[in-house]
């Protein structure tokens, strides 16, 4: 059985973070997801997240492709999640290339390309957008 694992704060929910979960799981036979705090998120963003860390479990644990779900609490805590869920791969988008090549010595890291011309950030303003008109 191949353990993958991958990380993100997945808030409002978008393709984007759909095509990366459904590319992962593909690479194994199970799907494992830390999904960060709201404190976590707000280190990492400096804003909070449009919903709460207990909504975000919610719906990445909804998704088909998704077999577990956990509350990813510090960045430093990655060699510590790998272990404790047993991943044979680390997934993530490429815009963290590099950033955990660290973990070699314990699973395989992968990065894959983000899907274009979609982010968080941008369905927010395109709704303040929308709210304004
Ligand atoms: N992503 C993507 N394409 C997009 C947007 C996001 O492939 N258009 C990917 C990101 O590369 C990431 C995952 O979706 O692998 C989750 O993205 P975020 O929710 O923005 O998470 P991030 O802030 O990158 O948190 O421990 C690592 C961090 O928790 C990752």
């Amino acid at each position: 059985m191949t353990t993958v694992i991958t990380f993100g704060t997945f808030d409002v929910l978008h393709v984007g973070h759909l095509r990366i979960l459904e590319r992962s799981r593909a690479l194994g036979d199970r799907l494992v997801v830390g999904v960060s705090s709201d404190a976590l998120n707000l280190s990492k963003k400096n804003r909070q997240a449009v919903f709460s860390e207990d909504e975000r479990c919610e719906l990445v644990a909804s998704l088909r492709v998704v077999d577990e779900v956990f509350v990813e609490e510090s960045l430093e805590q990655k060699r510590e999640y790998i272990l404790r869920f047993g991943a044979d791969v680390l997934v993530m988008g490429d815009d963290w290339a590099g950033r955990f090549d660290e973990f070699n010595d314990v699973c395989r890291v992968e990065y894959l390309p983000r899907t274009p011309s979609i982010s968080t950030t941008a369905v927010i303003e395109h709704i303040s957008g929308m709210s304004a008109s």
